[in-house]
């Protein structure tokens, strides 16, 4: 689209017309995307930004390239490399939720979080205090874990004992002894069930909210293009992902997500509240 194309639903591409119309009650559905762009200021580093992300940091491990510490036959051959990760990740243990995982909970306390579809396994969304049955975790969680041969459930209290000593768990049941993988999908893997289920909810949005993700890992990279046309779809990055400039309602703030977060609360009148609820956590 060009610069003269109008918008269809707003009053402009612009974040204070997003603001009026939220505070205008047309968007009581929103649906909110997200990826590990929103926990880089939780002190998790993502995957691409280039010096910081955590493949530049996996480098250290000696992978054969940094995706394979989600690789499933690399898993089998050495476990290790995952489980130095899921010891810094593991939920509970040292992160603090983000501006913008509040602001999330924010939505949700207000009533107008439809669907929040996180790419993340951090479980910032959930210490934010959205509730659980308003969140999809697309590419699985450190809730639960099971060998990755006989797929046998593997006790969580026991599990946690094993990541923080750095130690690789394997299998309980008599005579398999397979390696035991929390429920994170891996490269190559099915999402959760809940992810296809939800999908639908993409398209009963009347606001999108794309936060913090390079777009790149399919099929979640599709839920913004599901989104109907007339419903603005706002992204929150540090640079143009996907579609994003293609339809007439798209809106970008880019640059850091959490200044972007905070600039939307304030038109809405709730940068205080945002600010308290924070702090409180
Ligand atoms: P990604 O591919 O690393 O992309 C992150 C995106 O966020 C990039 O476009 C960055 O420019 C942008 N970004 C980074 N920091 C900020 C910031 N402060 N403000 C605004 N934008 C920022 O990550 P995706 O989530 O898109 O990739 C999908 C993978 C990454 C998923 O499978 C995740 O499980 C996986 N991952 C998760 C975590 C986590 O749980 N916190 C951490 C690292 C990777």
């Amino acid at each position: 689209i060009s610069e003269d194309t109008p918008p269809l639903t707003l009053d402009k591409r612009s974040l204070p017309a997003v603001a009026e119309y939220i505070k205008s009650g047309q968007a009581p559905r929103i649906v909110a995307m997200t990826g590990a762009g929103i926990s880089t200021a939780a002190g998790i580093p993502d995957f691409r930004s280039p010096t910081t992300g955590l493949y530049a940091n996996l480098a250290a491990l000696n992978l054969p390239e940094p995706e394979a510490v989600f690789d499933l036959t690399f898993f089998r051959q050495n476990p290790q490399p995952f489980y130095v990760l899921a010891r810094e990740l593991y939920p509970g243990t040292r992160y603090r939720p983000t501006v913008s995982h509040v602001f999330l909970a924010l939505l949700a306390r207000k009533g107008l979080l439809h669907m929040l579809f996180t790419q993340n396994i951090d479980c910032l969304e959930r210490a934010a205090g959205v509730p659980p049955e308003r969140i999809v975790e697309a590419h699985g969680s450190f809730a639960t874990q099971r060998c990755i041969d006989c797929k046998v459930l593997f006790d969580g209290e026991r599990m946690r004992k094993f990541v923080a000593r750095g130690e690789v768990p394997r299998c309980a049941e008599e005579g398999c002894g397979g390696l035991v993988k929390p429920d994170i999908v891996f490269f190559g893997e099915a999402l959760p069930r809940d992810f296809f289920d939800q999908m639908q909810r993409v398209s009963e949005a009347g606001l999108v909210l794309v936060m913090g993700t390079s777009l790149q890992v399919h099929p979640f990279a599709g839920l913004p293009d599901m989104a109907d046309e007339a419903a603005p779809r706002v992204l929150f990055n540090r640079e143009e992902v996907g579609s994003f400039g293609t339809r007439a309602d798209d809106v970008m703030v880019l640059g850091d997500c959490d200044a972007g977060v905070r600039k939307l609360a304030d038109a809405l009148g709730w940068g205080q509240e945002l600010e308290e609820a924070w702090r409180a956590l």
